[in-house]
C-alpha cells in the first residue's frame, strides 16, 4: 500500500467498527463483530484498497492492538472505543491498586467536579501505566495524569473490565478516587 492508501485504510477502520459502521453500508452485529469478506467488499466499493493479506497486516502491526479476529478468522471487531451500541462481553475483573487517566488541562476543573465520565464512549479508559495515560491525554492538549484509587473503587463495588488490548475500563470515577499526579 502507498502512504496515502494506509492512511485512508486507518481512517475507516478507526471509524467503522467503532463509531460510523453505516458510512460504507455495513452493520455490526450486537457484540460488535463484522464478517471479514462484507467488510472487504464494501471497503473496496468505497474506494479504501483492503484485502485479507492487508487486513491481517494491519491488525497485526497496530499499535494500540485495537482490532482483534474470532476463533476462525471470519470476523473482526474493535476491542474498545465504541460510541455505538455493542456487548464487548468482557468480564469484571480486579484492577492492580492505582490506574492512570491522561486528559488535558482544559478539562481538568470539570473532571474534578463531575469526575471521570464515558462521554461518547462506553466506558472510562484507564491504564496501568504513565506514559500510555500521557499519549492518551496529549491527544486532547497538554495532558495532565490523573492517579486513580482502583483498590478503594473496588472496595466499595465499583466494576473494571480488562479490553482484550489491555485498556481497563470502567463506567466513571467520582471525584473521590482521583488525585492530579
Ligand atoms: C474527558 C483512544 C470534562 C476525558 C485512546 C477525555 C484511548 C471529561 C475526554 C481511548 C470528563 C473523552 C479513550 C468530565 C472525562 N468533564 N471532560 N467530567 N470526564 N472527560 O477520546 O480517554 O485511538 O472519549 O478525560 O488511546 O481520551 O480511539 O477518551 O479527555 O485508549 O483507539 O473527556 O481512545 O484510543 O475523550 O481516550 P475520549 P480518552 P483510539
Amino acid at each position: 500500500l502507498s502512504e496515502k492508501e494506509l492512511v485512508r485504510l486507518s481512517k475507516l477502520l478507526s471509524l467503522v467498527p467503532r463509531h460510523q459502521p453505516e458510512k460504507i453500508g455495513i452493520a455490526l452485529d450486537e457484540n460488535g463483530w463484522i464478517e471479514i469478506t462484507t467488510l472487504i467488499e464494501q471497503a473496496n466499493k468505497n474506494n479504501v484498497k483492503l484485502s485479507r493479506e492487508i487486513l491481517e497486516e494491519v491488525v497485526a502491526t497496530n499499535t494500540k492492538k485495537r482490532f482483534a479476529f474470532n476463533a476462525d478468522k471470519t470476523k473482526i471487531r474493535a476491542s474498545q472505543g465504541h460510541s455505538i451500541a455493542v456487548y464487548l462481553n468482557y468480564t469484571p475483573q480486579t484492577p492492580p491498586a492505582i490506574l492512570y487517566h491522561g486528559t488535558s488541562e482544559r478539562a481538568l476543573k470539570s473532571i474534578l467536579e463531575n469526575g471521570l465520565q464515558k462521554q461518547n464512549r462506553h466506558h472510562v479508559h484507564l491504564s496501568t501505566d504513565v506514559v500510555t495515560a500521557r499519549n492518551v491525554g496529549q491527544r486532547h492538549g497538554r495532558p495532565i495524569i490523573l492517579r486513580i484509587d482502583a483498590a478503594a473503587m473496588t472496595q466499595n463495588g465499583y466494576l473494571f473490565y480488562l479490553s482484550e488490548n489491555q485498556v481497563w475500563l470502567t463506567d466513571q470515577v467520582p471525584t473521590r478516587y482521583l488525585h492530579v499526579q
